[in-house]
């Protein structure tokens, strides 16, 4: 195998080894001339030398780029090309670069730089894009303005900043705020526009545009509208005004990723932006509204103020995703909004921080960057954060983000500057708290109890795993959020918020009648696992009776997760108690359907799977599959007087909006839909499928059907109906695969990769089937090993075609370490096979290698 591998080794890149750029650079301008297999680009740039730089040697990025000419000052110079750009003699002075180079959009599947996704031209140059678009110093903390002219005959050509002319075959746009390359954005092709406008607090007019292929533009509404909320929500809540005459949004099919925040023109995966009733599920509607809050917020947090090198990625990435979930909070349910983020934290970031592919915050080291936008960056970035924000208040947060705006605008900067401005508007000392930012791991936080005397004491005590590169680690700082309870279910002492920072210490509550039920770590205050020697009964009773509506959740998961850990390791029965709560709570009027939903919906079967593991068992994939049918089949059965009644008053009738309070019921009533099938063997599913009027009752009514094995109709018909809809058909791709039965997905996986509607060019469409396959737990990891091996041999066809969705679909593999050493054995020829093949990515190698280590 080993001869295989590249002759050498993918370099590494060092946070440690940073050096500035030796030049300004003081302008760009670039022409383009647009052809689909020859695109013309023409740059002229001003460059200066930085007196006494450390690294004065004049060095651009450039890959896979056709030279045609190259001057300096007007006068011919051959440049040095190197594999990664070249390197040029230049005068100690000022001068004037130019440049010519050739590339080929048509021939660019791997979506990155300026390529074509059906017939219209788009670029994505986060995070080393440009480089392939001209030679450049692709690095974010070299920032200039931009004038861009696009000579082509499409009929849209839109780029950064405002328009300033066009006339017959041209258009040009100037960018007047400084930015690094990887913000850069072209777009041209036969395009239409949502058109809008929004006034700023300011009182400036700002022309808003979605522009969409002809015949979407039935799909914009909700996303317009999701973009002046969140201009005004960033008003509001942050005192940030927008910035240029214009904001653009386009909707692109081919995309490796959910969306760009470039500088005025915003590029969108189509998937997160248009959406309509008859489409778009309700889950659709709230990724949008909050994809492109996320997207709108980086115009602060990213663009005006960006990253100096990529190791500071969560810089912007942790602080937006922060932002954009205060945003859905502000605009919907702020505890569902939290329940739901811890749920998706623990279902991909903890097992990132607890596996092969650990890595701090802020990196020290990578290969290839874009293998790092992950959920520790995006996710663990916003809750520590959040932990900040815990920790000095909310009028103290508030004073040091406007602090960082005010110091830091139109700056590349560092996680040192942000916790540098917490300093400064708090006098608090953050050395202790900024190993959030550097050690790797999700602590696990022992917690012991005492009761004497009226006084109640808690002890808790910190430790993290070893993580590649970090055996030992250091205690952090914790912000836990604490509240008591009273026998009878009062709260005795509302949340108090207890600084941790050793690794062992006590905290005491005095005055207390009797011994308190503690609620801990209310609202998810830190991202660590909670271990605690505890009751059913006391869960059951935190259920009944916390404020904390997290912990009250959370009490409700923690029971279902010990019910489903009994059936699987003893065989036993499902919980009964349990089963009464649900039941209880399910009836519940005076209770948030999203939040009754929530409550409802079991733990994840790799959620168990990663249960057992911790408690040293090997899970067995296939048991924890049986064990939630039959937990389900129970709960259906104890249900069943009562379930017909509570799906008749979940049902949302009406006009379909997508508001908050209609999507939490149709949620639910979509969880009682799929218990009244099982006893009525897909009737009511039946009628929903016909009644349906929009996207997600027929969606939820078909996953009901296929699952109970009755859909084959529905199915076909649906196929029938949405086939020239590629995002509704990637929903039934996906759907195929994940209501399949564990001895079957792969198969049916396999079929699909066959269909004539399957492609490896588009990414959505390769992550609905291969994402599905991954996610069906008990099928990717059936004892055969055909999903292994299915996805494998997709992950080297598309490899050569598009690394970045390879790469980031290896970490399907790494959690192989959990499972028995059969599945070990298989999933380790896999990942051998794939480090095997001949001319594997650089992004896809380090994937791998990191996983097989
Ligand atoms: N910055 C974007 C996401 C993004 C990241 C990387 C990409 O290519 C490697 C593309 C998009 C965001 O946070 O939304
Ligand atoms: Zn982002």
């Amino acid at each position: 195998m080993k001869d295989a591998a590249p002759e050498t080794a993918p370099e590494t890149f060092y946070l440690k080894d940073y050096t500035p750029f030796g030049f300004e650079v003081q302008s760009v301008e670039l022409t383009f001339r647009l052809a689909p297999g020859a695109t013309r680009v023409q740059s002229r740039i001003h460059f200066a030398p930085k007196p006494g730089a450390a690294n004065p040697e004049f060095f651009l990025h450039g890959e896979q780029l056709s030279l045609i000419s190259a001057a300096v000052d007007g006068a011919p110079v051959t440049p040095t090309l190197t594999e990664g750009g070249l390197t040029c003699n230049v005068p100690d002075q000022p001068f004037v670069w130019e440049a010519e180079v050739e590339i080929d959009p048509q021939g660019n599947t791997a979506l990155e730089g300026l390529y074509m996704s059906n017939g219209m031209y788009c670029t994505q140059c986060e995070a080393e894009g440009f480089r392939k678009i001209t030679y450049y110093p692709d690095r974010p903390d070299v920032m200039s303005t931009f004038k861009v002219r696009i000579e082509g005959d499409e009929p849209v050509k839109l780029s950064n900043g405002n328009p300033t002319a066009s006339g017959a075959g041209w258009a040009e746009w100037h960018d007047p705020w400084p930015k690094p390359a990887y913000l850069f954005a072209l777009v041209a092709g036969d395009l239409v526009n949502h058109p809008d406008s929004f006034t700023t607090m300011s009182g400036k007019e700002v022309e808003l545009n979605i522009w969409v292929r002809p015949g979407d533009e039935g799909k914009c509404a909700f996303g317009m509208e999701a973009l002046k909320k969140s201009m005004k929500w960033d008003e509001d809540a942050y005192g940030r005004e927008y910035d240029l005459d214009i904001f653009n949004i386009v909707a692109v099919d081919d995309f490796n990723m959910g969306a760009m925040e470039n500088k005025g023109l915003n590029i969108f995966n189509s998937s997160c932006v248009l959406a309509s009733p008859e489409t778009s599920t309700d889950a659709n509607f709230e990724r949008i509204e909050a994809i492109i809050a996320h997207e709108y917020f980086h115009n602060w947090t990213g663009n005006r103020i960006t990253c100096r090198d990529w190791f500071q990625l969560c810089l912007k990435e942790g602080l937006t995703v922060f932002r954009d979930a205060q945003f859905t909070a502000d605009m919907r349910s702020a505890p569902v909004k939290r329940i739901s983020d811890v749920i998706d934290l623990r279902a991909r970031q903890f097992p990132e921080d607890g596996g092969p592919l650990a890595h701090p915050v802020r990196p020290e080291q990578f290969q290839e960057i874009n293998n790092f936008y992950t959920a520790t960056i995006y996710e663990k970035g916003a809750e520590v954060i959040g932990m900040l924000k815990r920790l000095v208040g909310d009028e103290d947060y508030a004073k040091a983000v406007t602090l960082y705006f005010d110091r830091h605008d139109g700056q590349a900067c560092t996680i040192e500057d942000w916790l540098k401005v917490f300093e400064d508007a708090t006098g608090r000392d953050l050395s202790q708290f900024k190993r959030w930012y550097s050690q790797a791991g999700t602590p696990h936080l022992k917690v012991s109890e005492d009761y004497a005397d009226g006084t109640y004491t808690l002890t808790f005590e910190q430790s993290t795993p070893p993580t590649p590169g970090q055996p030992d680690k250091d205690p952090r700082v914790i912000p836990i959020a604490v509240g008591l309870l009273g026998p009878n279910g009062d709260e005795v002492c509302a949340t108090r918020v207890l600084e941790m920072t050793e690794a062992k210490q006590s905290f005491t509550f005095d005055g207390l009648a009797a011994k308190p039920v503690p609620s801990i770590l209310r609202e998810f205050s830190a991202p660590v696992i909670l271990e605690r020697e505890t009751s059913n009964a006391e869960r059951a009773f935190l259920l009944a009776h916390d404020t904390d509506p997290f912990n009250r959740w959370e009490a409700g998961n923690a029971l279902a997760r010990e019910a489903r850990v009994a059936m699987v390791l003893e065989g036993a029965a499902p919980d009964a108690d349990y089963l009464d709560a649900l039941q209880k709570l399910l009836r519940d009027d005076s209770q948030d359907p999203a939040f009754r939903a929530l409550v409802l919906s079991p733990p994840s079967q790799s959620d168990i799977a990663q249960t057992l593991f911790e408690r040293g068992h090997v899970p067995d994939p296939q048991k924890i599959f049986d064990a939630a049918e039959t937990f389900a089949q129970t709960l259906a059965q104890q249900l069943a007087d009562s379930l017909p009644r509570l799906y008749a008053d979940t049902t949302v009738s009406g006009a379909y909006s997508p508001d908050a309070i209609s999507s939490g019921k149709r949620d639910l009533n979509g969880r009682i839909l799929s218990l009244l099938t099982r006893l009525d063997g897909g009737q009511q599913a039946a009628r929903q499928y016909e009644d349906a009027d929009n996207m997600t009752q027929q969606y939820a009514a078909l996953t009901c059907l296929l699952k109970a094995e009755k859909g084959d109709a529905q199915s076909q018909a649906f196929f029938e109906q949405w086939k020239g809809d590629r995002l509704v058909m990637d929903k039934w791709f996906a759907l195929q695969i994940a209501s399949a039965a564990p001895e079957t997905a792969a198969s049916v996986a396999r079929d699909l990769t066959q269909h004539e509607l399957f492609t490896l060019k588009n990414p959505n469409r390769f992550r609905a089937v291969m994402g599905a396959l991954a996610g069906h737990h008990a099928g990717f990891h059936h004892a055969s090993g055909a999903g292994y091996r299915l996805l494998a041999e997709n992950l080297i066809a598309l490899d050569k075609l598009n690394p970045q969705t390879t790469a980031r679909m290896c970490a399907a593999f790494q959690t192989w370490k959990r499972y028995d050493a059969d599945r070990q054995a298989l999933i380790r020829t896999e990942l051998e096979r794939i480090a095997g093949t001949e001319g594997l990515s650089r992004d896809t190698t380090e994937m791998v290698t990191r996983i097989l280590d």
